[in-house]
């Protein structure tokens, strides 16, 4: 028996901690196998569909689930909830320039509020849109806005085992070869990614999004920068690229921020609170529609769907996200998790993103074909093995290509244990990691899915599935 070790032990280094304590907790409910293999069978073999109730720990994702401080609850408190003018409105566009810049500023009821706006102001119907690689809500609102969504990502997003530090960096030449070919009128924007979520978290560098912009201006092109998990992304340069060692997390996504024509922000996940969301821009005609739009579809424009209180703890959260030593716990946890996984040989993303692990369903089920759903199937699994939620990532999430009905095959067939901030301690990601374990250790026995209902949109949300008996 080796004598037990601290954590940093483990791994060679010091051990870190939380710069927080606990000061109010909630249960979590252990069930039994058989009555997890109701639930699952009772919701289709879909994650999304489990009543949370029937899960042990929840890692479907790390939106709208992280653990609000004492200061955030306090600013609940002093929510304004004046229809229009709330104070906190105020104080969270102020809370927005600080940290991200830009000159205008909108709140809206979450990310995809924002993007619909922004595609539907910044799109005509037969444009192409460039990104560092799709993600579900963006792409679908480019694609109802009209336009086709053209995937400019360095070819290494897509190869799970490359250990390239910035792997959401943006391939210049893939664009350029867009622009030439099709010529920049047709190109509505670049549309730009900070943390790739479906390549596993992975980071844009600030040389990138530097030559980027250049690149841009000389095409007149706009960017505009998807931010939901962009602090995230600071760290990474921070930690990873040479020249910014020394600078803070705010001051890198500050910088970050203004090689940008505008952002958005799905506020759930970096910004710390359990709802919200907002979109920026620095152009003012560009800015009076998107206002004007705002009053059709998410409310006035100094509320755009959420309370005053939201909009206060969003503004507390935004300052408490920014500090180093708040992202590098975060990012330390996740990180700790994976090289667990790492160390056993069980296949993931690597190296390890910013707020998820990612299981490679690929060589984690070599013996099942994509259009069986292996990370569909694998997310079962681990709910079955223990009751923890993971996220399909792969050929559901993919969806159809609008234009002729097929399937997307995507190179990444990946399940996501997404960790929400401040929530679980290193306890649960050991018993994570154990069930993981005991599932790929059953490997040889796991079966396919088949999908027997398929919503129209988004379907991954609500698809139902069959697992196919051998
Ligand atoms: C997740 C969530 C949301 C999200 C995002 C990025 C990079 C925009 C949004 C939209 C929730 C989700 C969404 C679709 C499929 C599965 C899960 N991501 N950009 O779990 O923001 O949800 O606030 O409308 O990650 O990754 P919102």
């Amino acid at each position: 028996m080796t004598p037990p070790r601290t954590m940093g032990q483990q791994f060679g280094r010091k051990s870190w901690a939380e710069p927080w304590k606990i000061k109010m907790v909630e249960p979590l409910r252990l069930t039994t196998r058989a009555h997890r293999e109701r639930a699952l069978a009772m919701a289709g073999f879909n994650t999304f569909l489990l009543r949370s109730e029937d899960v042990y720990i929840d890692l479907l994702t790390d939106s709208g689930t992280g653990a609000m401080s004492d200061r955030q609850w306090a600013g609940m408190m002093l929510g304004d909830e004046a229809y229009a003018g709330s104070r906190n409105y105020y104080r969270l566009e102020e809370a927005v320039r600080t940290h991200y810049g830009y000159r205008h500023f909108l709140p809206t009821h979450q990310g995809r509020g924002a993007e619909h706006l922004l595609s539907r102001t910044c799109i005509e119907p037969g444009q192409y849109v460039p990104g560092n690689m799709y993600f579900t809500t963006t792409r679908a609102h480019q694609e109802l806005a009209g336009g086709t969504f053209v995937d400019v990502v360095i070819d290494q997003a897509h190869d799970p085992t490359s250990l390239h530090p910035f792997k959401g960096n943006v391939d210049l030449d893939k664009l350029e070869g867009l622009i030439r070919r099709e010529g920049p009128d047709r190109i509505a924007y670049v549309s730009l990614a900070g943390t790739v979520n479906m390549a596993g978290g992975q980071p844009v560098s600030m040389e990138n999004i530097r030559v980027l912009r250049a690149l841009c201006d000389r095409h007149g092109l706009r960017i505009y920068l998807d931010a939901t998990r962009m602090v995230e992304n600071a760290f990474f340069i921070q930690e990873r690229e040479p020249g910014y060692a020394h600078r803070s997390v705010a001051e890198i996504l500050r910088e970050f921020c203004e090689h940008t024509d505008g952002a958005w922000m799905s506020a759930k996940k970096d910004g710390l609170v359990n709802i919200g969301g907002w979109l920026a821009v620095n152009d003012g005609e560009l800015f009076e529609e998107l206002r004007n739009l705002l009053v059709l579809f998410e409310g006035l424009h100094t509320y755009g769907g959420m309370a005053g209180r939201d909009m206060e703890a969003l503004a507390i959260g935004i300052e408490e996200s920014v500090e180093d030593a708040h992202v590098r716990s975060r990012i330390g946890q996740v990180r700790y998790l994976g090289e667990l996984l790492q160390d056993w040989g069980i296949p993931i993303v690597v190296p390890v993103g910013g707020h998820a692990v990612f299981l490679d369903g690929r060589r984690f089920y070599p013996h099942l074909p994509q259009d069986q759903f292996p990370a569909q199937a694998l997310a079962g699994h681990l709910y079955l093995d223990s009751g923890i939620r993971a996220m399909e990532r792969g050929i559901a999430s993919a969806g159809r290509d609008p234009r002729t009905g097929d399937h997307h095959y995507p190179s990444l067939e990946l399940t996501r244990l997404t960790i929400p901030r401040r929530v679980y301690t290193q306890a649960h990601m050991d018993v994570v990691a154990e069930s993981v374990k005991s599932v790929y250790d059953a490997r040889q026995s796991a079966c396919g899915l088949r999908m027997v209902y398929e919503p129209r949109y988004l379907r991954f949300f609500q698809a139902r599935f069959e697992p196919i008996a051998d």
